[in-house]
């Protein structure tokens, strides 16, 4: 350690109160430290990473084995910290399972080998209770200057970096500023759709033809959701409906799809339109205790039967939960509507489970329809059209995009179909024209 480090390092130390089961300084001591560690390094115009380590598994030793032995492993990984870490860095204890070590003066490359050398020591087997026991270390880099300047955002990137190694289950990750962005954007998008929401603005439906192969006519449509936000326009919405899903907004954005939808329908009905409008349902909102009620009011509120609305859901989300998603189910059919498996073959739903699923219809996931030509995804697709002629469910192949995709379905024995070929989600203007250009679905016309 270079003499002048050796002065930073030590003037960091005024005596710290140890953390009494870890053996290292606590995060007090840390908030304490630091920031005159890094103004010195930042007068000198050097350069300083912070190490994250979280260590997984001490939840289940005190499970497990109680408090004590949980306390005498936190005491091994102090100890082995402090072994590994070498005299020119600052170890602390943030939380039980959290430690950070303060590097001075180290590159990138270095820290990387120090994080390296610290999860090969917290990898090895603990002793607990006389038995063997392994935990599991991540580790999250962050840098000074390049990732941050100040002690907060340091922390901040050091403790994204770490959780990026949990979630990609390495040892560890360097703080990334592009996935930083995009999580900061996603969550944005969140807050701006929740106020959305809220002036019930900006959410629109775009509707895609579901025609009957056979005869082409238009047996209904899926109403997508769409969100045109006031500042960055049309949002894609693979950028906002698999985290919508994870968060309580998901409720009222279906509740506003399903209105818009029913809306729309209820016009196109005055006109003559007797098809049936599909919604994606996802099996988030599955908890929410009066689902059921809200559906019914709003298909009272527009005059529409329960049987002219059906809900997709996908193979994945109805396997997440079998016991709850069948119990729903049978609800919502038991009212009128008819239920999709949407996404079909994508997920890992067990072909038992099919039988005993109360649906009606089954969506063949596009990658099947698109690969229709190669012997697998017509060996998929016309085992499909057996299989659930069998149980007496109807087939929709999705994304039909061309004239032989559509005709090879239609041979397979599959009943309706989806995609561009028969035309693309359209607004609801568009689609009203779409209707009318098609004599078939005047009502008195087949
Ligand atoms: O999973 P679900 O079936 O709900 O997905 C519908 C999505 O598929 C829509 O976003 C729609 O734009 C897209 N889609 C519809 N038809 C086609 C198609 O023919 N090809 C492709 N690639 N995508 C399609
Ligand atoms: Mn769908």
């Amino acid at each position: 350690m270079s003499e002048q480090i050796g002065n930073i390092v030590e003037s960091a130390r005024p005596a710290p109160e140890l953390d009494s089961r870890s053996g290292l300084p606590r995060r007090d001591n840390f908030y304490q430290d630091i920031p005159a560690v890094l103004e010195r390094i930042r007068a000198k115009g050097g350069t300083f990473v912070l190490l994250v380590i979280d260590v997984i598994g001490l939840e289940f030793v005190l499970r497990t084995f109680g408090p004590q032995e949980r306390d005498n492993v936190v005491r091994d990984i102090g100890h082995r910290i402090r072994e590994t870490a070498g005299a020119d860095s600052l170890s602390y204890h943030i939380t039980q399972g959290r430690f950070a070590l303060v590097l001075p003066e180290f590159g990138y490359a270095h820290a990387l080998e120090q994080a390296n050398e610290l999860v090969a020591a917290l990898d090895r087997p603990f002793e607990v209770a006389g038995v063997s026991y392994h935990l599991k270390a991540f580790t999250g880099i962050s840098q000074f200057p390049n990732h941050a300047s100040t002690l907060s955002e340091l922390v901040r990137t050091a403790v994204f970096a770490c959780h990026q190694a949990r979630k990609q289950l390495i040892p560890c990750a360097a703080f990334d500023k592009e996935l930083d962005e995009w999580e900061r954007y996603r969550f944005r998008l969140m807050t701006d759709l929740e106020m959305a929401l809220k002036r019930g603005e900006d959410i629109e439906l775009a509707y895609q033809p579901v025609v009957d192969l056979a005869t082409g006519r238009c047996e209904g449509m899926e109403g997508l959701c769409r969100w045109t936000h006031s500042e960055l326009g049309a949002i894609a919405p693979n950028h906002f409906l698999p985290y919508v899903e994870q968060t309580p907004l998901m409720m009222p954005l279906t509740e506003a799809t399903i209105s818009i939808g029913l809306r729309n329908l209820s016009v196109w009905s005055s006109a003559g339109f007797s098809g049936s409008l599909a919604i994606n349902l996802s099996t988030s909102v599955f908890r929410h205790p009066d689902l059921i009620d809200r559906l019914l009011q709003q298909l009272r509120f527009y005059n529409i039967r329960a049987e002219r609305l059906h809900f997709e859901i996908t193979e994945t989300g109805i396997m997440e939960h079998p016991e709850r998603a069948v119990s729903l189910l049978t609800e919502i059919r038991k009212q009128g509507s008819r239920i999709s498996v949407d996404d079909f073959g994508t997920g890992h739903s067990s072909l038992a489970y099919l039988a005993d699923l109360p649906i009606d219809t089954i969506k063949i996931d596009r990658h099947f329809v698109q690969n229709i030509s190669c012997p697998w995804g017509e060996a998929i697709i016309s085992a499909t059209a057996t299989l659930a002629d069998k149980l007496g469910l109807k087939t929709v192949a999705e994304g039909i995009e061309d004239e032989a995709q559509y005709r090879k379905c239609l041979e397979l024995g599959i009943n309706y179909g989806q995609g561009y070929y028969i035309a693309r989600p359209m607004p609801e203007d568009d689609f009203r024209v779409w209707i009318d250009s098609r004599d078939g679905n005047r009502p008195g016309s087949d």
